[in-house]
């Protein structure tokens, strides 16, 4: 928790103009320091006749960036938001919010009970609060609404969107945008404008079909989170309840989903992807210049990547083998664009000038102007070789070479090149353009600058980015092999892959990792398991099932059957019988006698495999932190963010517990399955992986 701040509130007199700054660096999150001052300000002002008007503003880059998160996990503590929002209306005074960079959450429900809203050009304003697992608590819900209607209020806070100021005053939320000094806007507004309470005013009557459709549209892309059904219940009370009713209910619900494990999951999700960019070793490194990039290779990776560079403003060189190749990648990354612009996510200009950010061609002279080259050719170890051996010759002194590899070891590709130093792992994942995780894999050598690099990258792309150290699989996809593996081991034992994938759906992933493995294709974890072959220790456990499918040509989706049949025009993939009996017969060739597999035995088994193999990576240091497992298992491998993440959700449920479930998955999977020295220990000691996070990393 930062220091409070002295006097985070200032108060200065421009005329008889009250200029009110709230001034909580780094975001002026409403803590209690700021909340007791407002309230005191804002009593004074109601009864002081010489002030004729209000201004309320942020020091700094921002406006308020809400109330203060790292509270949330705390006992309430007064004054509440709600009550210094009940003594702004008691004023007299018009009150105007000048807004600033960032206004959300609590910071845009302050802004709301003001009378009016001036905004600078750059500025961000929305209710947010469902990513954390909450609704508005002080009143946007009633108070957006007789701005913008139900049916917008709704898809703006059951969607959590921000939005910028042009769109803001497109709808009202702000009353204008300041082109220049927006201070001075707002006190020449508060100088002239008479109050103007939106808990006064009626909810905009509006067109009833729209408001049931913006809440089938949110729950549909609720994602699980149980906030946005309550968000969409509040702002549909807006129309039907007086105001200082329905602000009461608001309240109760804001504050039992506060306290809910939801919450506290997204609560953890949010800290670590702040904490992932504090790494030891690189603070006060500096970024290199990344004014252009290049990516080598246009097959499914390497479009991703380019296309997520070129939204990002970058211009991008994408270099093939030959021009055949070159070409594919053009079609495939103007596939892309089609189906964003078909989606209704860009306009088809929009789509048309990032598409046109992006040069193909087979002439790797045009890597050598790039500030950042990414490498995403085949994932074979002689053909990574070979390209940095060839990147090394043309990239221009001071480029970032980064290679998109999951799996293969960055330390050798580095050495593939006379400077290693320059040489980074930037692993995406398919689609590159919308999934949010990047591992960057730090290599020996890497420069501190170049993973500083890594992460201003990951910044301007909007990707959550997360450290690993060079091991078979990183973070991601070592924990995914193993919980894996331990799927595999359940289905030769008596569970149907669908069972399976039931179970862990029903967990809270969006897919279950047979489902999982006919999207991405069998034939890739083949090669991989092809390639582990000759050093595998035959002491270990080998369920032989997805081998056997492989030799019969079934690739998954790709080929129309996998773990499960994809019959012409079906919406859901169907259990084959086929692949039933390659299951029996492999456990009969293991001598197995297949058994009964409940769901809970299942989850069970996945979070133990993952846990006990992050515990590992953890001892290693390949991670830096538990919390950084999080979010690379919620950001990449779709493990439930409502639940935090599994070294969050192993901490809630126990560790002692988990362990109890990692020694009965070692009885029956035994060797490689031995539960984690930090595990053990930590379930030992009555600790926790956080307690272990707080205890190592700054
Ligand atoms: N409370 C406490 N700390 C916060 C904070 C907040 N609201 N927002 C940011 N920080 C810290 C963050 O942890 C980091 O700390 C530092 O500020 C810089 O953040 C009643 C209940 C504003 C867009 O959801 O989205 O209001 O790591 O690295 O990339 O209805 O922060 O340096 O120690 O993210 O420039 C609703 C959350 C709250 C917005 C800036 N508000 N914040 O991004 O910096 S719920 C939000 C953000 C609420 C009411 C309810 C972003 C940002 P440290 P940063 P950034």
């Amino acid at each position: 928790m930062n220091d409070p701040v002295p006097d985070p509130v200032r108060i200065e007199r421009v005329g008889s103009i009250a200029v009110v700054t709230i001034d909580n660096p780094p975001v002026n999150a409403l803590s209690q320091a700021v909340r007791r001052e407002l309230l005191a300000a804002f009593s004074g002002f109601a009864a002081d006749a010489t002030i004729s008007g209000i201004v309320i503003t942020g020091a700094g880059r921002d406006f308020v960036a809400g109330a203060d998160i790292r509270e949330m996990d705390m006992p309430l503590l007064d004054p509440s938001l709600p009550d210094v929002l009940a003594v702004m209306e008691t004023c007299p005074q018009p009150i105007v919010a000048a807004i600033r960079g960032n206004a959300l959450g609590g910071g845009l429900e302050l802004a709301l009970a003001c009378d009016r809203r001036i905004a600078s050009s750059g500025a961000t304003v929305g209710l947010p609060e469902v990513k954390l697992g909450i609704i508005p608590g002080a009143g946007g819900t009633q108070r957006l609404p007789r701005l913008v209607g139900t049916a917008r209020a709704i898809a703006l806070i059951a969607a959590g969107r921000r939005i910028g100021a042009a769109e803001a005053a497109s709808l009202g939320v702000v009353d204008a945008v300041a082109e220049g000094d927006v201070l001075a806007a707002a006190r020449a507004e508060a100088g002239r404008a008479g109050k103007r309470r939106l808990s006064q005013l009626p909810v905009p009557s509006g067109d009833p079909a729209q408001v049931e459709k913006a809440g089938t549209d949110a729950m549909r892309s609720a994602r699980g989170v149980a906030a946005v059904a309550r968000a969409v219940e509040m702002v549909r009370l807006a129309a039907a309840t007086p105001f200082a009713e329905a602000v009461q209910t608001e309240r109760a619900t804001f504050l039992a989903l506060r306290d809910s494990a939801e919450a506290k999951a997204l609560r953890h999700l949010f800290f670590a992807e702040r904490n992932a960019q504090k790494v030891p070793g690189i603070a006060g490194a500096k970024a290199r210049p990344l004014a252009r990039a290049a990516v080598i290779g246009a097959g499914t990776m390497g479009s991703g990547i380019a296309v997520a560079l070129a939204d990002a403003g970058l211009p991008v060189a994408v270099v093939e083998r030959d021009a055949a190749a070159a070409t594919l990648g053009r079609q495939r990354v103007r596939e892309i664009y089609d189906r964003i612009v078909a989606g209704g996510r860009l306009s088809g200009g929009a789509a048309d000038e990032r598409f046109a950010r992006i040069g193909f061609g087979d002439d790797w002279s045009e890597i050598s102007g790039a500030d950042l080259v990414i490498e995403a050719v085949f994932e074979e170890m002689d053909i990574k070789l070979a390209t940095f051996h060839r990147l090394d010759e043309i990239a221009k002194p001071g480029a970032v070479l980064a290679t998109n590899t999951s799996y293969l070891d960055v330390d050798k590709i580095a050495a593939a090149t006379r400077r290693p130093q320059d040489v980074v792992g930037l692993h995406f994942f398919s689609p590159a353009n919308v999934m949010r995780l990047l591992e960057i894999v730090r290599g020996r050598a890497t420069g501190p600058d170049v993973l500083a690099t890594g992460f201003a990258l990951a910044r301007r792309i909007g990707k959550v980015a997360v450290v690993a150290g060079v091991c078979d699989g990183f973070i991601g996809n070592r924990i995914y092999s193993a919980y894996r593996r331990h799927m595999e081991y359940l289905v030769e034992d008596g569970a149907w892959p669908e069972d399976v994938d039931r179970a862990i759906e029903a967990y809270g992933f969006a897919m279950g990792p047979f489902a999982v493995s006919d999207l991405s294709g069998l034939d890739i974890g083949w090669v991989t398991r092809k390639r582990r072959h000759a050093t595998r220790d035959p002491r270990e456990r080998y369920v032989a099932i997805a081998d056997r499918l492989c030799e019969k040509g079934r690739f998954g989706r790709k080929t129309g059957r996998g773990w499960y049949l994809y019959p012409e025009g079906a919406r859901k993939p169907v259990p084959d019988p086929e692949v039933r009996a390659v299951i029996e017969a492999e456990s009969a060739r293991h001598g197995i006698t297949r058994r009964a597999v409940a769901d809970d035995e299942i989850q069970r088994r996945a979070l133990a495999a993952m846990v006990n193999e992050a515990a590992k990576i953890l001892a290693e240091g390949i991670a830096q932190r538990a919390s950084d497992i999080d979010l690379v298992l919620a950001n990449g491998y779709g493990f439930p963010s409502v639940r935090g993440g599994p070294m969050f959700t192993a901490d809630a449920r126990g560790l002692a517990d988990v362990l109890g479930d990692v020694e009965a998955m070692y009885r029956f999977a035994g060797f490689g399955s031995e539960p984690a020295a930090l595990l053990v220990d930590l379930a030992r000691a009555g600790s926790t992986f956080s307690k272990w996070d707080a205890g190592r990393v700054k």
